[in-house]
């Protein structure tokens, strides 16, 4: 699915929808997901992404970045019943973002729960992710990547193609990012790093 030398790997290649709605990954039995009666996270602080499409197939609501490892709680929804998922990730590798506005508003746009990526008239669920730049990174050593999913019948599944297209315009953003920068820095070698690992995981 993902070049033999991918280092960046989704947590999940496939997430299903259930009722009620569950939290994924499953690891020590079923957790259910706290929904509103509008079918939306429960919480304060909740935002809901729009879709590029005119007829969204799904509800996307989310709370975040919180704490040091910049959590964010995501839910999936679609249908009249509550039927859906909801998962956590982070975006840590935002410290390597955060410092270029420009690198920054390019990341925002490119990492947007859902988007039309492949132009197909059909939303995806985009889930934004880190991943370490090496074995023993600290929390300035991450880049960040985007997984794109189809809805496809009761799931999600990883589409390849989509988030290759989404990983080559993020290491796109990186390496103009470095272009820019006149004098080396260790941020830039970082910078340099992530295009490099994202390049190798969106080969064709
Ligand atoms: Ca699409």
């Amino acid at each position: 699915m993902s070049a033999p030398n991918c280092a960046i790997r989704p947590a999940l290649t496939a997430m299903l929808m259930t009722v009620p709605p569950t939290a994924v990954p499953v690891d020590e039995g079923l957790e259910a997901c706290e929904f509103d009666a509008n079918r939306r996270l429960r919480g304060d602080d909740i935002k809901q992404a729009n879709g590029s499409g005119a007829h969204a197939r799904f509800r996307v609501s989310y709370a975040g970045p919180s704490g040091s490892g910049r959590y964010w709680d995501v839910a999936v929804s679609t249908g009249p019943q509550a039927r859906g998922f909801c998962f956590q990730t982070s975006t840590v590798g935002w410290r390597m973002v955060g410092g270029d506005p420009v690198l920054a508003k390019r990341m925002l746009k490119l990492i947007r729960w859902v988007q039309d990526v492949d132009g197909d008239g059909h939303d995806e669920l985009v889930v934004r992710d880190s991943f370490p730049l090496s074995t023993d990174a600290s929390l300035a050593s991450y880049g960040i990547t985007a997984f794109a999913y189809d809805l496809l019948g009761d799931q999600f599944v990883l589409d390849a193609a989509s988030t290759g297209s989404l990983q080559r315009e993020i290491a796109a953003a990186y390496e103009q990012a470095v272009g820019r920068e006149r004098r080396d820095s260790s941020s830039q070698g970082r910078r340099r790093r992530a295009a490099q690992l994202l390049r190798q995981c969106a080969a064709k």
